[in-house]
């Protein structure tokens, strides 16, 4: 096989030296010291002193195309002609196909959008740059309140109305509450920024998936039904949950949800710090004030919400132990994780 590839080599090499020496030939006929172009500049100077213009110039015209185009038949066989060995080696090896890989936290985010899909919400999306009404306000955290402080962000502006970076998208859901027809079922994945130092366990930006479900007589009861149904399809059907009570300016009673470590099956361990519990998100009943700041009856409606970091549920998933490996995009990180497409 190698023999014959060389033998064909050697034989187009062949071939272009034989093109070139040709093509050297109409040149000399053409362009030559004798050559039929050049001739005609010898019969040129008896041409008639009024054509000498016109004629000139076409002559001219037919000397340089006829130069250039030697030239570029030329670049074209000598390109042919280079060793076989500096521009390819056809009996080397191919090079190998890095196959890509869907980054752990796209892979988390669609689960969880997945789970909620099939629970019948819909996804809404909004922008992350905001204003302080949709991030902070409409959500019942006044000017100045102290609860303002745990969601510092990035002002872009400042104002009645700064415009900022959104600390989560909850600013979604109440873009949502202003525009959508109720009832009202929806599912805002999104990135959010804080202004916070960057350790192993908190970064400046990192995506929320938070949900929301308003219509008549939503009670607390369905809102435990929908986080055990989802933390049962996330970590596994005999995940159990629990609610501890909490504080959320925007949702009255709040709790956070842990679901029961699927490692050491509640015993203890250190992935749950020996307690048999790992926190996986917050949730509520929409405060009646939230309700009202975007126009609904809370009278008539009443809703519940919650919320989580998709990175949280994607470290609980792999036990990754460091925030930051999801922000480095070393290869080798993302390279451990069975998430090719
Ligand atoms: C509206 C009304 C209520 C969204 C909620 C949480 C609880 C919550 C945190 C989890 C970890 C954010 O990523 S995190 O830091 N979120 O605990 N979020 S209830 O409540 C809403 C949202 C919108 C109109």
């Amino acid at each position: 096989m190698r023999d014959k590839i060389e033998q064909l080599l050697a034989e187009v090499e062949q071939l272009a030296a034989r093109k070139e020496q040709e093509l050297e030939e109409i040149r000399v006929r053409l362009l030559g010291k004798k050559g039929s172009i050049t001739q005609l500049f010898d019969e040129f100077r008896d041409v008639l002193p009024e054509q000498k213009r016109e004629i000139g110039q076409v002559l001219n015209k037919l000397k340089v195309a006829a130069a250039a185009k030697i030239e570029e038949l030329k670049a074209v066989i000598e390109n042919s002609m280079e060793p076989a060995d500096s521009q390819y080696d056809l009996t080397k090896p191919g090079d190998k196909m890095e196959l890509g890989a869907r980054h752990p936290i796209s892979v988390t985010r669609a689960e969880i959008i997945s789970i909620f899909n099939k629970l019948g919400y819909a996804i809404a999306e909004g922008p992350e740059i905001e204003d302080d009404w949709h991030v902070f306000g409409a959500l019942n955290f006044p000017p100045e309140h102290p609860a303002r402080d745990m969601q510092d962000t990035f002002f872009i502006t400042t104002g009645e109305n700064p415009i900022l970076l959104r600390t989560h998208t909850s600013s979604v859901q109440v873009r949502a509450m202003e525009k959508m027809k109720l009832p009202i079922r929806v599912i805002c994945p999104g990135r959010v920024f804080r202004n916070e130092a960057i350790s192993a366990r908190a970064h400046c930006i990192f995506h929320q998936v938070e949900g929301l479900y308003i219509d008549k007589k939503v009670s607390f009861a369905d809102l435990k039904q929908a986080v055990l149904l989802f933390a049962r399809e996330m970590f596994g059907e005999n995940t159990e949950i629990r609610l501890r009570p909490s504080y959320f300016p925007f949702t009255e009673p709040s709790a956070e949800v842990d679901v029961s470590c699927n490692i050491c099956k509640g015993k203890g361990c250190n992935i749950c710090k020996g307690t048999g519990w790992l926190e996986i998100m917050g949730c509520g009943m929409v405060d009646p004030a939230v309700l009202e700041a975007s126009g609904i009856d809370s009278k008539e409606y009443s809703g519940f919400a919650f919320g989580m970091g998709v990175e949280r549920i994607a470290m609980l998933k792999w036990q990754v132990k460091d925030l930051r490996l999801y922000f480095e995009n070393d290869v080798r990180f993302l390279q451990e994780f069975d998430t090719v497409v």
